[in-house]
């Protein structure tokens, strides 16, 4: 579904965000300023991430988080400024970070939204220039504002979002995000500390030539994911694999493509997690035109048991992800 209102390259993300307010009669500004809240501190996420290796926050933070991983000392700088930006900015009442083990209650108990987020993802590349990025999704609460969160406000299924977006922190910084009509893409100048639209209604292609996937992991996937592996040699694509979701994923999204990261003997139950890696981009490839699966049923159909819990994601052009499921049907009703 595109936009009602075409608003000019150009345009700048708070313009944006208070026009695109306007088409709804009822709305009274929170979920915008919620915006402009998460655009902030992506602004001083981004100047630290420019100057990492100048302010000696490359490396090691020496500290694992709840998935076990190894803290790089951004993962821990970025988590802290979009929990203070979410705190401050009043219009979130619980926020699942990443880096936090369990649900952080802002104290805004009045708070009409929970953020879901990663607050930078394919912190491994940092230290070589890679591009990494944040992803976040925005749920409405369900709980009572009398009575305060509750871990349900979090466990909402993807298709609960009411926005969701990522930044891409590449060779320029990007923000790109949706609220169920289109996606947007706005592209941060740092010299004016604004994001300006720069990719205004972004629609996927239905195919393309780009597959990303760690295929060192080939031996364990699940016979049908290898054979569209295959296929897709044959067909002659080109693999393309960062190791940053975020990098592969904006890729795609703008050039056509699929990331696969299904489930292998390392991680049975997949790698990426639900709540804030795999809906909010399940949400932005819909909303482009294009299909989010975990191999059996779509992303945002999954009901959420536990905070941090992984699924298998096949995410991109929509031709790409029915023939990886075709071939997924096709090895099941082999066995
Ligand atoms: P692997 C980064 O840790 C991440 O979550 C994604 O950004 C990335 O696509 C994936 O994991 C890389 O995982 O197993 O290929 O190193």
């Amino acid at each position: 579904m595109n936009d009602k209102l075409a608003l000019p390259v150009g345009t700048t993300l708070d313009r944006f965000i208070m026009r695109k307010q306007e088409e709804f009669p009822y709305a009274s500004g929170e979920l915008s300023q919620l915006l402009r809240d998460i655009a902030l501190a992506a602004k001083i996420v981004n100047r630290e991430i420019n100057r990492a290796g100048l302010i000696g926050v490359t490396g090691a933070f020496g500290n694992q988080n709840v998935q076990g991983e190894e803290q790089q000392k951004l993962d821990v700088i970025a988590n802290i400024r979009f929990i203070r930006a979410l705190r401050n900015g009043g219009e979130v009442c619980a926020i699942l970070s990443e880096e936090e083990d369990d649900i952080i209650l802002t104290g805004n108990n009045k708070g009409k939204y929970i953020v879901a987020i990663d607050p930078l993802d394919g912190s491994s590349n940092i230290d070589v220039n890679v591009s990494i990025g944040t992803i976040f999704s925005i749920y409405r609460r369900i709980s009572d504002a009398d009575l305060g969160s509750t871990p349900a406000d979090c466990l909402q299924k993807g298709t609960c979002q009411v926005a969701a977006g990522y930044i891409v922190y590449g060779s320029s910084t990007m923000l790109v995000y949706t609220t169920g009509h289109g996606v947007n893409g706005f592209t941060y100048d740092s010299t004016l500390g604004e994001f300006f639209l720069s990719n205004p209604n972004i629609i996927t292609p239905k195919t393309g030539a780009f597959y990303s996937c760690n295929e060192g992991g080939l031996n364990s996937f699940p016979d049908g994911i290898k054979n569209y592996l295959e296929y897709c040699k044959n067909e002659g694509y080109s693999a393309r694999y960062i190791g940053s979701l975020v990098a592969d994923f904006h890729r795609n999204l703008l050039k056509g493509g699929i990331y696969l990261y299904p489930q292998t003997a390392k991680t049975p139950s997949g790698k990426l997690r639900l709540m804030y890696e795999c809906n909010a981009l399940a949400f932005i490839i819909e909303q482009a035109g294009g299909r989010a699966t975990d191999g059996t049923k779509r992303i945002m159909e999954i009901v959420p048991s536990e905070l941090h819990q992984r699924c298998p994601l096949i995410i991109g052009s929509v031709e790409m992800v029915n023939k990886v499921e075709e071939m997924l049907v096709k090895e099941e009703a082999l066995h």
